[in-house]
């Protein structure tokens, strides 16, 4: 009898034991090489840094109406109850709803729009599908942040990502100020895979989600990378984007200051790179941290 792994052969292995070296990335950033509604300069920086900044995807006033479906989700009783809500720990805020996109109608015709997916299908150079959706809620004063942490890392190991040809968006609904918790980024790092020390527990993101402590890179790697690479930090008003490839080393601060900063975060995965088997997990994440319906997004009509 012969075994069939539905995996493909694991260029990044990680949650390993001991001190793993690093790996130098063998898959392209920026997929395409054709033109599209990236321009050149745009898709060279993203290429290069692992990021780019779309200004002004959002109007003034579509920033509200997004704001008012943030306001209405969190007053939702119902929804408090729901294992795609993670809870902060200690503040007992909400502080994020995952599988957005299937939960608001609203956010769901959003990543449809053309300013959004056809920037994800021209870096991805395919069509492409949700593979998460959540959206982050940074309130003021006891807002907690990310660990540094890359989240192809993550998706590889635990949800069976083969590479990493997949793109984050983070649009932001609140301004983000350099002060209230904003994404900071090592520009250029998303070339290095670190592979983290580890093995990953069961349901290991009944705790990953709330504060990660498997998949973290060693203060080590993470000095190398700052020293080699710097940090950037995205700040930018509402309604800004940022686009950041899956294996950029980002994290984020906590937020004490009385701005929220809360932020639509939406991750393309190319349909040439569909899930498989967990590469270093027992068993998968559930599909609405990991989605398994590849099915490609179709285009809503530009309004
Ligand atoms: O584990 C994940 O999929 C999520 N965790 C973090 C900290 N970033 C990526 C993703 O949303
Ligand atoms: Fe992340």
């Amino acid at each position: 009898m012969t075994l069939t792994s539905t995996r493909s052969v694991d260029r990044y292995p990680t949650r390993v034991i001991g001190e793993p070296g690093l790996i130098e990335r063998s898959d392209p950033t920026v997929w395409s090489s054709s033109p599209g509604p990236v321009d050149a300069a745009t898709l060279a920086s993203h290429d290069a840094k692992g990021y780019s900044i779309d200004q002004a995807v959002l109007s003034k006033h579509e920033v509200e109406a997004y704001w008012q479906e943030l306001v209405r989700l969190t007053g939702d009783p119902g929804l408090r109850a729901d294992e795609r809500v993670i809870i902060e720990k200690e503040s007992q805020e909400i502080r994020s709803i995952f599988e957005v996109h299937r939960i608001s109608p609203l956010i769901a015709e959003l990543i449809r729009d053309p300013r959004i997916l056809d920037r994800a299908r021209h870096l991805l150079g395919s069509e492409v599908y949700v593979h998460q959706s959540r959206v982050n809620f940074m309130p003021g004063f006891q807002g907690k942040g990310f660990y540094w942490h890359s989240d192809f890392e993550t998706w590889h190991a635990e949800d069976g990502m083969p590479a990493p040809r997949a793109v984050s968006m983070s649009l932001a609904l609140t301004d983000n100020y350099p002060f209230n918790g904003g994404l900071m980024v090592m520009p250029g790092s998303h070339r290095t895979f670190v592979p983290c020390v580890g093995e990953t527990p069961a349901d290991h993101y009944k705790e990953s989600l709330k504060e990660q402590e498997i998949g973290v890179p060693s203060r080590e790697n993470i000095t190398r990378l700052a020293a080699q690479h710097g940090i950037d930090q995205f700040t930018g008003e509402a309604g800004s984007a940022l686009w950041f490839d899956s294996n950029i080393m980002h994290g984020s601060g906590n937020n004490i200051t009385p701005f929220p900063r809360s932020n639509i975060f939406v991750v393309f995965n190319s349909v040439e790179n569909c899930l498989q088997d967990p590469f270093a997990a027992p068993r998968p994440r559930p599909p609405f941290i990991a989605s398994r319906d590849f099915t490609p997004l179709a285009r809503a009509p530009r309004v």
